[in-house]
């Protein structure tokens, strides 16, 4: 068991190792959380990543931020659909060679936030690496949020929109450009994924729901898990694809 820390500024920080699972469960119980969804930042160093996770949590923007700053995952939750829902988002934390990131980075992830500069060209030549490195780890219902991030520097644009869009649409990706330093579309980018991850999720439980009844097993009726990272999903209907080079999301 992974001795993971959260440097997150809720009621858990500074959990004894070994027993944060429960510690969490209950936490989360006395919270009234609904769901808790992983996601993973992927994408190349310095494409932003860090910025994005640390503006979407805590609506901040480090100055002095250090490539690596250790912290496995920050969360925030959020209110959708009246359910609470809790995104745990999970930062590579200065493994972003190739392959170098372990299978269990990726293990529960039920959506991963793919990050390119749109300054930098070869981070977003090398985003086909990061979706074969999801296809290869992932589950595969994952849904994948394309973001080209640092929207701020147009001055120095190295990918056009239509590019990323063009490569979004084949792949079955959903894309925003985003700015962590402005914050311009970030949490626009992360409520999108979250509703995309809560529509996979519902869609699965009501399914087991389903194949309960059929089966007039002893469960029948009985709603399944509703912890999102124990919900098993395997199957991805969401196909719904983003054609703008803004993120469209209702919040
Ligand atoms: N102008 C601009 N700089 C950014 C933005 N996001 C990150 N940066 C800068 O890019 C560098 C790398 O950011 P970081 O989050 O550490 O990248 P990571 O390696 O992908 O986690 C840092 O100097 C950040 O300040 C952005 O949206 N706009
Ligand atoms: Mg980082």
């Amino acid at each position: 068991m992974p001795t993971y820390r959260s440097l997150s500024s809720d009621p858990r920080q500074g959990l004894r190792e070994g027993s944060m699972m429960e510690e969490e469960w209950e936490a989360e119980k006395a919270e009234e959380i609904d769901y808790v969804f992983k996601i993973v930042v992927i994408g190349d160093s310095a494409v932003g990543k860090t910025q994005l996770l640390g503006r979407f949590t805590k609506d901040e923007f480090y100055f002095d931020s250090k490539s690596t700053i250790g912290v496995e995952f920050q969360t925030r939750t959020i209110t959708l659909n009246k359910k609470r829902i809790k995104a745990q988002i999970w930062d590579t934390a200065g493994q972003e060679r190739y392959r170098a990131i372990t299978s269990a980075y990726y293990r529960g992830a039920l959506g991963a936030m793919l990050v390119y500069d749109i300054t930098k060209r070869a981070t977003f030549d090398h985003v086909a690496r990061w979706v074969d490195e999801l296809r290869d780890n992932a589950d595969s219902s994952i849904a994948v949020m394309l973001i080209g991030n640092k929207s701020d520097l147009a001055d120095k644009r190295a990918v056009a929109a239509a590019d990323a869009v063009e490569f979004a649409e084949e792949q079955g990706l959903y894309f925003s450009e985003a700015s962590a330093f402005t914050g311009d579309n970030v949490e626009a980018a992360f409520l999108r994924l979250l509703e995309e991850i809560h529509g996979v999720v519902s869609r699965k439980a009501l399914e087991a729901r389903r194949n309960n009844a059929v089966d007039g097993g002893a469960d029948a009726g009985h709603v399944v898990s509703l912890k999102g990272t124990r919900v098993e999903v395997s199957m991805m209907e969401t196909s719904a694809m983003r054609t703008g080079t803004q993120c469209g999301c209702s919040s």
